[in-house]
């Protein structure tokens, strides 16, 4: 036995057992939440090179990072909107809830799901596999490969390591086992640091669309000061969670920037390292805002979302509200 396996993997091992079970009845589909970012395609890519005869399937989009990337896997084909029917086994890999998947098709009950968010109850599936304790999914399917003792191609590597890279924001969520898993797969993709920097560099590419969005989120911004502590608001038709960041770097200590998509209103938070640190999760108030508002909320402790049916408008005010109590309190 590999003394490096995860210990989560080695804590779960009857649910993994009963995937690698359930694995076998191919075909099979891996399914991403929509707007696929970096971590949630290599995720796929990586599965998919272990389990040939599963196809990568997304509803509505992959973000236009994840396209950027794809350049450097011209063989990986994505399929839109799938139809489930044809596939014996779903695997949804990245996606804390089933609204992210952003369909409206009803999932067979026996999907797996592997992921690292905040761990739920609404899949209703038994082959449930979260570990919160990850940074990315890139990392779950790196030890899930390794547990299987698939050999992992230099190729397949370089994908995990710009996932990682990606999902940790350049390692400042990343733990102490993001940097191990990193070292071993940087071993195995017989690269340099360097070249997976450009990799994930190359793939940012600002395009107009992107930049307009930014500078239009920025005429609408409004922001308080609640103590020591900036909190910035602004309302996007896309681009949120991009926005969201811009709103970090112009200083803010809390950004939440929200869209209404006719009856559908979507918002995307983030919270400075500083606040994580102190103990907030972000993730955890959009949780308990989603409870409150009938929305599905969720993420990790920096960066989160919610989304339902609803008014952006007011929710986003109750998100103000509940992040200016826990502040006030700091
Ligand atoms: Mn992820």
């Amino acid at each position: 036995m590999n003394f490096l396996i995860s210990e989560s993997i080695m804590k779960n091992n009857e649910i993994i057992q009963k995937i690698i079970e359930r694995l076998k009845q191919k075909p099979g589909l891996i399914l991403l939440h929509h707007n696929a970012d970096i971590d949630a395609v290599v995720s796929a890519i990586a599965f998919q090179s272990a389990f040939p005869e599963y196809r990568i399937g997304v509803f509505q989009k992959i973000s236009n990072l994840s396209k950027d990337l794809l350049n450097y896997f011209p063989e990986i084909e994505i399929l839109h909107s799938p139809e489930l029917k044809r596939f014996k086994t779903i695997v949804i890999l990245d996606t804390s809830t089933p609204i992210l998947l952003g369909m409206s098709d009803d999932l067979p009950k026996d999907i797996i799901v592997l992921d690292h968010h905040m761990k739920n109850d609404l899949w209703g599936t038994e082959l449930y596999y979260c570990d919160e304790s990850k940074t990315s999914c890139a990392e779950i399917i790196f030890e899930l490969l390794e547990f299987i003792e698939f050999p992992i191609e230099p190729k397949i590597a370089i994908a995990l390591l710009v996932g990682i890279l990606a999902d940790t924001g350049h390692f400042k969520y990343a733990t102490s086992q993001s940097f191990v898993n990193f070292g071993r797969l940087l071993e195995l993709s017989k690269t340099s640091m360097g070249n997976i920097l450009k990799i994930l560099e190359n793939t940012k590419t600002p395009e107009i669309s992107r930049r307009i969005a930014h500078l239009k989120g920025a005429q609408r911004l409004i922001f308080r000061q609640v103590n020591k502590y900036l909190v910035a608001v602004s309302r996007l038709s896309s681009f949120e969670a991009s926005m969201c960041r811009q709103l970090m770097i112009l200083g803010a200590d809390v950004g939440f920037v929200g869209a209404q998509r006719n009856k559908q209103l979507q918002i995307s938070g983030r919270i400075s390292t500083e606040l994580v640190d102190a103990g907030v999760h972000l993730g955890k108030l959009f949780q308990s805002i989603g409870v409150e508002l009938t929305c599905e909320g969720g993420g990790h402790p920096g960066a989160a979302g919610m989304n339902g049916i609803g008014d952006v408008e007011m929710a986003l005010n109750v998100c103000v509200k509940k992040i200016t109590e826990i502040l006030e309190e700091l």
